[in-house]
């Protein structure tokens, strides 16, 4: 046994993110037939967070479980889910304790219930030890650092269906995301039916970046997706960036460009060479409409407005924009984010700032403002980087992002203008001018995901790439039986047994 595992007792089910308070427990607890989950009363969240649980372990036990009712004491080898009053927790908080009799867990929270499950799972798929329905005797206490822990797919330099978003948001829960931001609109392809201006989709939909998939989401097929998102307790932010990144709408209306004249489809990667017209009123009509129905569409809180290298829009005219947005947004009772850029201009309190770009410049104007921040600093935090130079997939302008890259930073650290209480959290951003297909998305995604979902949930200072390292190999067990394209990089030892 080398030395280094000595010192390195492996976490109980290696689990990602790190939970706050791990204690050793009597157990093992082991599946059989008559395990049953139980909860206390009649509750349809809690019974879909048992259903889902059940669906988890079904695999493992051999026979499907059943959830049921027990205002009593739990019968004996039974698993118990319960809410009730843990003020420690936090809304997405739970405690779970593993016996040999009995496994229960509690939360304030259905949300702290579905995150409690999540690491039923992990005890069940990367434990250590004992077979795959048996787990170590455990007591945990847990809850995430940050409320903003989010991942972004960008759907319009190259389309993704219902079911590939459907599977990027199983691993956004499997890990402990509670948000999904959706870039659905830029000079590549507009992905979302605007039924007052069906072009949008109709004609900007058929674009995409050359080599990449077009497409767009019904209304129905978007709300299909935020409603898998929200039984996942994840929050879907859909994003329509402006007033740059605009071709695909330009080219779909000819009268929303400034000389009236429709520019074509745009599929290359360029980007900053397009604006929607601040001057025209019928800008700001097109803006209404458009939030308008995708607001209507959108449970969550959040409206995300892009505001990115608007490099053709002068600061005057930007500004200009921002100053009519704004009030748009409001009007449909959202919180307008957007991304560094838009700090430069007055900003209603409440907006939150999506920091991506190195300069101080950015995170300087948004602290001035007081808002709030997302850290997404795009050279750690954007899954399109390359891993080294020889990644195929993926950009390099933000720098080459290691595995190591990916888990060694802090969201508090990246600019210390920013006051910690307003740091939000952390976003992981992955575009895809370069990334075709799930195969590509989950070769770019994992292993850094789980990086930052650590990043994302736990306490700063439990976290060492030294040990996180090993954890990770576990992990990378789990993601080969699930036949998830990962990176094999070589700074982590994916064949050592923990
Ligand atoms: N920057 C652009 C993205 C994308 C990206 C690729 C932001 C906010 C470069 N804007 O990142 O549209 O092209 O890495």
């Amino acid at each position: 046994m080398n030395s280094n595992y000595l010192q390195r007792q492996p976490l109980a089910g290696n689990l990602i993110p790190k939970p706050v308070r791990v204690e050793k427990g009597k157990g093992p607890f082991s599946l059989t037939p008559k395990t049953e989950i139980v909860i206390p009363a009649e509750s349809p969240a809690i019974g879909e967070i048992g259903a889902q649980l059940a669906a988890i372990l079904a695999p493992l036990g051999g026979t499907p479980l059943k959830v049921s009712v027990c205002s009593g004491p739990p019968p004996e080898g039974s698993i118990c889910l319960n809410t009730g009053s843990y003020p420690q927790l936090g809304a997405e908080g739970y405690r779970l304790e593993v016996g040999p009799n009995l496994v229960s867990l509690s939360a304030n929270e259905p949300g702290g219930l579905f995150y409690g499950v999540q690491t039923i799972k992990q005890l069940f798929s990367s434990g250590p030890k004992g077979g795959p329905g048996l787990i170590e005797g455990v007591i945990i206490e847990d809850f995430p650092r940050f409320s903003w822990r989010g991942a972004m797919l960008d759907v319009a330099r190259n389309f993704f269906s219902v079911q590939d978003v459907k599977g990027f948001i199983r691993y956004l829960a499997a890990y402990k995301f509670n948000r999904l931001h959706l870039h659905l609109s830029n000079d590549q392809g507009w992905r979302i039916m605007i039924n007052s201006w069906p072009n949008l989709a109709l004609h900007g939909g058929s674009g995409a970046v050359s080599g990449g998939r077009s497409g767009y989401y019904s209304q129905e097929e978007y709300s299909e997706i935020v409603a898998y998102a929200q039984s996942k307790q994840i929050i879907v932010v859909p994003e329509i960036d402006l007033p740059g990144h605009t071709t695909a709408a330009l080219a779909s209306y000819p009268e929303l460009n400034r000389k009236g004249i429709a520019p074509p489809l745009y599929s290359g990667t360029e980007v900053g060479f397009s604006s929607l017209a601040p001057e025209k009123d019928l800008t700001y009509r097109f803006v209404s409409d458009v939030l308008e129905e995708l607001a209507a569409l959108t449970p969550g809180p959040y409206l995300h407005v892009g505001g990115d290298e608007a490099l053709s829009t002068t600061p005057e005219e930007y500004e200009i924009f921002m100053s009519q947005l704004q009030p748009i947004v409001a009007r449909l009772g959202k919180t307008m984010i957007g991304w560094g850029e838009i700090a430069h201009t007055p900003l209603q309190a409440g907006t939150i700032v999506q920091i991506w770009r190195r300069e101080e410049i950015d995170a300087k104007k948004a602290a001035a403002q007081g808002v709030q921040v997302i850290m997404s600093p795009a050279y750690r935090a954007y899954m399109d980087m390359k891993y080294n130079e020889s990644t195929k997939l993926g950009l390099s302008w933000a720098g080459l992002i290691k595995v190591e890259d990916a888990y060694n930073w802090d969201p508090a650290e990246v600019h210390a203008l920013v006051p910690q209480n307003k740091i939000l959290g952390v976003e992981a951003v992955l575009w895809t001018e370069t990334i075709r297909t799930m195969a590509d998305l989950e070769n770019m995604v994992f292993p850094r995901l789980a990086g930052y979902a650590e990043i994302g949930w736990s306490p700063r200072k439990n976290r060492s790439w030294e040990e996180y390292r090993y954890r990770l190999a576990a992990h990378g067990r789990s993601w080969e039986k699930e036949n998830i394209n990962f990176y094999r990089c070589p700074e982590v030892p994916w064949g050592e047994q923990v």
